[in-house]
Parts: C-alpha cells; structure tokens; sequence
C-alpha cells in the first residue's frame, strides 16, 4: 500500500503539472481529492489493513491528502491571479443594457432654440441677477413711481428696495452700462409676478428679451428682424401683423401676433377665435434709458422686444396648463 501512495503522489504531480487551465485543474480535483476520488480510495482500503500496519500508513496517507489539497489550492489560487486580467467574468461581447437618458426640459428647449435663432443674426447672450434692486427693475426703466406694478400686490419684495425681477429687462441697463454701442444682445432668464397660480398665470415663467442700439437703428430694423426671427421659428409662411401698444421703457411700441397655425387664421380655441396669436412686444429704446445709461441720446437708437418662453411653448405644444412646466411630472416631460 505504500507503494500505492507513493504511486499515487507522484501520479497526481504529473497532473497537476499539466493542468494549466480551470477545466483540468477541476478534472484533477474530481480525480484525487473529491468524495471518489483515488485517494478517498486508499482511506478506504486503509480499513481492510493489519491493526499493526494501521498507524504508519494511515500517516502516509494523511500527508498525501495534505500535500494534494495544499498543492491543488495553490494552483487554483494562482490560475485565478493570472487569468484576473485576460478572462473577464461575463463575455464582453453581449449587447449592453439600454440606459435610459432624460431629455431637454421643453422650456430649456425652447429658450435654446430662440437664442441659436439670435445668435444667427449677430446677437450674443447675457443673463444677470434674479434678485434685483428697484432701481434696476422699474427706475432705470422709466416706470413711474406709482406705476401699478411697483405694488406689493404685483411684485415679489424681499425688502424695501430688494424684489424677485419681474422681468429680464434689468440685465440690459446692467449690460449697457459696462458696454458702449453697438449692442446686439439677448437675455434669457427665470421672472417672477406675484399673481395667483392658475392654469394660465403662474408666479415664475421664463422671458426672451433682446436689445439692439446702435447710430441709425430704425423701426424698420425691429420690423425686419422679428419678422426673420417668426419666420425661422414658425415657418417661412407665416403671416404677421403688428399692433401699437404702450409700454414704459419703449415709444413708439408694438406688439407682434402672428396667424394663428392651429386653424390657420379660421378662429380656434386656442386663438380666442381671433385668427390671430400674439407672440411678443417690442417697441424703440426711450430716450430716459439712454440718459440712465449714460448714452448720447442725439448718436445712438435702438429696439428692444420680450417674449414669455412659456406662452410660446404652451401655443407650440397645444399645452393647456402652465402648471405642467414646474410639476416634473414625467408623464408630461417624457413627451418633449
Ligand atoms: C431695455 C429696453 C427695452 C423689453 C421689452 C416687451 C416689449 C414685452 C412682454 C412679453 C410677454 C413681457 O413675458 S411678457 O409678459 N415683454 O412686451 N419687452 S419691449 O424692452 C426693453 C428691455 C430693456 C433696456
């Protein structure tokens, strides 16, 4: 039996030896060390061997069974150190997992696609603080001081002079007083009125605001580039008219609607069955702005226009709710 062991350890060497890959190194293991194998065998041949021979080779055969565990353990552990970085545990080769991305809030959406409109007509992009001071907000803008929206009831105060902007406007007297003519700006941005929410009024909602000054701008240049902007934004076919109207920071004024693309100008809901939607205003620079920015009123005019990003949205979009835009309710947002 001794010969046996001694057989069977140098047989086992061998193999192990030549197993150099999980497949053999298992095949050994089933060989020699599992519950059949050759040297569970030998215990139990042990059990048919003279009382007096027992002891010796029952040693044997523990050091056997030893030795193998041992050897075929660190063989295991080092086939697994080494195939660590050239056998990956899952095949690379299976289509990936779909991962599911969000898309644009349909305001940031808009917002880009009226600015890249814009930009190709030489305008560049400013935005400034959301907390204004009164004077930034009405004063420099020729609002009088007991004009309606100066009121508590219309306008978010923080303190007496401190407010929630109502619109972008207060950018552009910032941006002309660090920038001397020609300016050709826009500013999109967060504006907040203090008004009940509603489906159709809401305290926060987005602006477009744009400003050009330069020598010899005319009404003619706000005509021609609003028109080209409608145009761009709502197709080539579009019809438009413009209608007077007042407005503190500009004179003349004018508010700008265009036919109405859900009935074609016929009269519709959303139209009020006018025909017609109105889409921004817009009017020239007034002179007293010039004066709080310190241009000369005699060299330069200019035009300005707004437009409320999410009126535009909601016409686009055939939305009913203003509400929808701040909900994050997916529902909706997947729809964008
Ligand atoms: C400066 C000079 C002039 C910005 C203008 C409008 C006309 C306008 C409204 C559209 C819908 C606000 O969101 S809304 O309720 N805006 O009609 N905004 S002209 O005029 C300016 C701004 C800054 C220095």
């Amino acid at each position: 039996m001794l010969e046996k062991i001694a057989h069977i350890k140098q047989e086992f060497s061998s193999d192990l030896a030549q197993a150099n890959d999980a497949q053999a190194l298992e095949n050994l293991r089933i060989k020699y060390l599992a519950r059949k194998g050759s040297i569970a065998a030998l215990f139990y041949e042990l059990k048919s061997v003279s009382p007096e021979e027992k002891p010796a080779l029952g040693k044997a055969l523990n050091e056997l069974r030893t030795f193998a565990q041992s050897a075929y353990d660190d063989a295991k552990l080092k086939l697994e150190q080494s195939s660590d970085s050239t056998e990956l545990p899952f095949d690379v080769t299976l289509p990936g997992r779909p991962v599911s991305v969000g898309t644009k809030h349909p305001i940031t959406q808009t917002i880009e696609e009226i600015v890249r409109i814009f930009k190709g007509m030489g305008f560049t992009v400013a935005t400034g603080p959301e907390v204004e001071t009164d004077y930034y907000n009405f004063g420099a803008l020729n609002f009088p001081p007991d004009h309606p929206a100066r009121d508590m009831q219309d306008t978010f105060f923080i303190a007496k002079d401190i407010l929630l902007r109502t619109h972008t406007s207060p950018v552009q007297i910032r941006y002309m007083e660090q920038h001397k003519p020609p300016v050709r700006v826009v500013i999109p941005g967060r504006v907040y009125r203090n008004e009940a929410v509603s489906a159709r009024s809401h305290v926060l909602f987005h602006q477009v605001e744009g400003l050009y000054v330069d020598e010899g701008v005319t009404m003619g240049d706000l005509k021609g580039t609003l028109v080209a902007f409608v145009k761009q934004f709502y197709g080539s076919s579009v019809k438009y008219k413009f209608r007077p109207t007042f407005f503190p920071f500009t004179e003349p004024s004018a508010d700008m609607y265009i036919s109405c693309f859900i009935c074609n100008g016929k009269g519709c809901s959303m139209c009020k069955y006018a025909g017609w939607l109105e889409i921004l205003g817009s009017g020239m620079v007034h002179p007293h702005l010039y004066e709080n920015v310190g241009y000369d009123t005699e060299k330069y005019t200019g035009f300005a226009f707004g437009m409320g990003v999410e009126r535009i949205a909601i016409l686009r979009h055939g939305i009913d709710d203003i509400r929808l835009f701040t909900e994050n309710d997916l529902r909706f947002l997947k729809q964008f």
